[in-house]
């Protein structure tokens, strides 16, 4: 029997995965258990099968898990991050709601998140992309400005000693900033239809690089881009503080299931209404504790 080799998951296709050995080898894997979830990002212990394949018998302890999840499946989508980097763009125009369900997600798995607003160099779309982000500052989001075709030297002392998830609308520019910050990254980048104000997919599937030259084993992950982000796995309260501008004012409603709506004394209610939580915030919170409690519902259907 071979000895059990253990390297990180790199990079998830289906049900195979890259893995990259201590000694700098790289695997094409598949898992023992058939029912296992294996992430980019993961630790894994393997064995091998052949001089440049193996099977992953063992996931190791993860200390995050960044995934999002409907009422009907679970998509995993890096494991062990311990930097969430929300990448929007001064063009296509991005959803400030996506960019609300990443931040949620991110902070129940207590992975600490900024937002990056790239292609700055655009200055067509920058007012409206800073408007946007405005309310995510004044929540206290830190914002990063910048253009992956510019100087990135403010992101990479940012990424210094972390693993760092790039997440995103599709046409961002998240393998763009992989490719600026990481000479070898391979990430193909595309053209996208200025007359759409879309992305097509480029990125098929999360793929992680090692940070060069960090003496702290940092690495860079590039996700494609996402289009719905479900919070079907969260609770009620990982949904609500998630949302940091209103975590002081927690359990000060009248009722402990006070659903922020019509009830008496509502906290949340009187924040939005003298300003102080923003409309579409509120918006945005309601409409994410009726999925969670439509995705409850479904659970104790079925
Ligand atoms: N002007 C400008 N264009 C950029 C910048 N960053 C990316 N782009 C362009 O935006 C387009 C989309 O960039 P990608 O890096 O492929 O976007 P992505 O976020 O990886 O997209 P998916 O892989 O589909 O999720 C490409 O045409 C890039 O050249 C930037 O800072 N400035
Ligand atoms: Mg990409
Ligand atoms: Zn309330």
């Amino acid at each position: 029997m071979s000895a059990r080799l253990e390297g990180r998951v790199i990079a998830a296709f289906g049900r195979q995965y890259a893995v990259r050995l201590e000694d700098g080898r790289e695997l094409l894997c598949v898992p023992r258990a058939k029912k296992s979830e294996v992430a980019c990002g993961d630790q894994v212990e393997l064995a091998l099968t052949s001089p440049d394949q193996g099977v992953i018998e063992k996931i190791r302890e993860r200390t995050s898990l960044f995934y999002r999840a409907d009422q009907w499946k679970e998509k995993l989508i890096a494991a062990n991050v311990t930097q969430v980097v929300m990448v929007v763009a001064t063009e296509p125009g991005f959803s400030d709601e996506l960019v609300t369900r990443c931040l949620v997600a991110a902070d129940a798995q207590d992975i600490p998140a900024l937002i990056l607003l790239n292609k700055c160099d655009i200055t067509a779309g920058l007012e409206r992309a800073r408007s946007q982000l405005e309310v995510f500052a004044r929540a206290g989001h830190e914002v990063l400005e910048l253009s992956a075709r510019g100087d990135v030297s403010t992101l990479r002392e940012r990424l210094a000693g972390h693993t760092s998830l790039l997440v995103g609308q599709s046409g961002m520019g998240k393998s763009t900033l992989t490719n600026a910050l990481i000479p070898e990254a391979d990430a193909r980048t595309r053209e996208i239809s200025a007359v759409l104000d879309s992305g097509k997919h480029t990125t098929t599937h999360a793929r992680l690089y090692p940070l060069p030259d960090d003496r702290q084993d940092g690495a860079l992950i590039d996700s494609p881009g996402l289009q719905s982000f479900g919070l079907a796995h969260l609770s009620r309260n990982e949904i609500e503080s998630g949302f940091p501008e209103i975590r002081a004012l927690l359990g000060s409603c009248r009722f402990r299931d006070c659903g922020h709506v019509r009830e008496p004394d509502c906290a949340i209610r009187t924040a939005r209404e003298s300003g102080e939580f923003d409309e579409r915030r509120y918006t945005t919170l309601l409409q994410l504790l009726n999925e969670h409690e439509v995705a409850r519902k479904h659970r104790l259907e079925h």
